[in-house]
């Protein structure tokens, strides 16, 4: 399976890595860490050269009850760091649910839309329809200050799949091409750990839609729950998540921890490698 972005096409042949770049005050695990450009600018530097193979560039937290940002707000904080992350070698995507910022984005180079709302407002659809760019589309429900409330589903992974598969058409028929498409469960966002966690289980029903599947799992709330650990004492959580994540499916992980991440990935692949080579070696004589 590919991703076509703008500028790469993207093999999903082996498991790929989302590293996240937030530029706000508030995000829910590194908040005020990158919030201005320089440093945010080096923190993507960094994430590539840990391995990154997408950076993720967000200019408005989506923790449930974080304020909203104004489009003009949320571009002055990113910018200047998309500005400098298209040099960096990989694809990047903007992470934004506001068409007037996809427009700027496309226009400064991103080479993917990242929308938590699916491209569900008003202009989204047409802000990133023949641009040639990658989209992913998550699943929520209402937005980050009502989501916790919109929490009631009875087949969780069927209400999910067949909100991403109408997203998914919706999307084609603006014009934005099949390949380009990526879908998400959206882990966090207007489900309670135990819908979090029945998602995961289901999660192959997902990636049967026939498009790239992101997951992201990263210090979020569910692991704490599970493990009694604050948000920075999230990692082995956050890889063992991501690694149920792609053997249920997933393509892309998107991760806080890259270089992390690309360790446990290398290993991961690694197995996957040798069981080909095993199969075609003979059984020794006894
Ligand atoms: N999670 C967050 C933000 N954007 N995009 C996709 N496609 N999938 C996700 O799971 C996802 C996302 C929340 O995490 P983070 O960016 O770390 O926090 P915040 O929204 O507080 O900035």
């Amino acid at each position: 399976m590919h991703w076509q972005t703008r500028r790469f096409l993207l093999d999903l042949s082996r498991p790929r890595v989302m590293g996240i770049v937030n530029v706000t005050p508030d995000s829910f695990s590194d908040g005020g860490r990158h919030d201005d450009a320089r440093a945010a600018i080096a923190h993507c530097e960094r994430l590539v050269a840990e391995g990154a193979d997408i950076l993720d560039i967000g200019g408005e937290s989506t923790r449930p009850g974080s304020p909203r940002v104004d489009a003009d707000s949320e571009w002055a904080r990113i910018a200047d760091v998309l500005a400098a992350a298209v040099t960096l070698g990989v694809p990047v995507s903007v992470d934004t649910y506001k068409p007037d910022v996809m427009r700027r984005a496309l226009d400064a180079g991103a080479d993917i839309i990242n929308d938590v709302q699916a491209l569900q407002l008003p202009g989204a659809l047409a802000a990133v329809a023949g641009r040639g760019a990658g989209v992913c589309l998550m699943h929520m429900r209402g937005d980050p200050a009502s989501m916790m409330e919109l929490a009631v589903y009875g087949d969780v992974v069927a209400e999910v799949g067949r909100f991403l598969a109408q997203r998914a058409q919706a999307a084609m028929a603006s014009g934005i091409p099949a390949g380009c498409i990526a879908l998400d469960p959206g882990y966090g966002f207007a489900k309670t750990a135990a819908h979090n966690l029945q998602l995961l289980a289901g999660q192959r029903r997902l990636a049967a839609l026939g498009h790239p599947l992101l997951a992201g799992w990263s210090r979020k709330r569910t692991l704490g729950e599970l493990t009694g650990r604050a948000v920075h004492e999230r990692l082995p959580a956050s890889l063992a998540a991501a690694l149920r994540a792609v053997s249920a499916g997933a393509h892309v992980v998107r991760v806080h921890d890259v270089a992390a991440t690309v360790d446990a990935l290398k290993v991961w692949t690694a197995v996957d490698a040798a069981k080909i080579d095993f199969s075609e070696t003979k059984e020794p004589a006894p």
